[in-house]
């Protein structure tokens, strides 16, 4: 037994990629209805990984303070792999974290793109 199908296995985790378009809350409650969360990058292979992928929401937001990105576990964001120029909270208004095949960019929350869940392998 490893991942659900249609979930992917790398490393200890299972990941899922969306190949519909919703926002970042919407897609963080589609996670968390399947007993995961939006995908947070922890270390450079996981950075690796996820960049096979379109622009994906990723488990980290600004809304709580301005400028300090946080992940959906509650820990404060130290590496990041920001594209160069980014996060420029473009409009005053761009608190949720997607990746793009270039780095992250930060992006308005209600913005819909794909996403990323996820969960640790059983
Ligand atoms: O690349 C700079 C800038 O590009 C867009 O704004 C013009 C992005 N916004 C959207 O895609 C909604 C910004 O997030 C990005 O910083
Ligand atoms: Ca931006």
């Amino acid at each position: 037994y490893s991942c659900p199908h249609s979930w992917i296995k790398f490393s200890s985790s299972c990941y899922f990629v969306s190949k519909v378009k919703k926002t970042w809350s919407e897609s963080r409650q589609y996670c968390r209805q399947r007993g995961a969360d939006l995908i947070i990058i922890n270390n450079r292979e996981e950075q690796i990984f996820s960049m096979g992928c379109h622009s994906v929401w990723i488990g980290l937001t600004d809304s709580e303070y301005e400028g300090r990105w946080k992940w959906v576990d509650g820990i404060t964001l130290t590496t990041g792999y920001w594209r160069s120029g980014e996060p420029n909270d473009a409009d005053s208004g761009e608190d949720c974290a997607a990746l793009h095949p270039d780095g992250w960019n930060d992006l308005p929350c209600s913005v819909t793109t794909y996403w990323v869940c996820e969960k640790p392998a059983p």
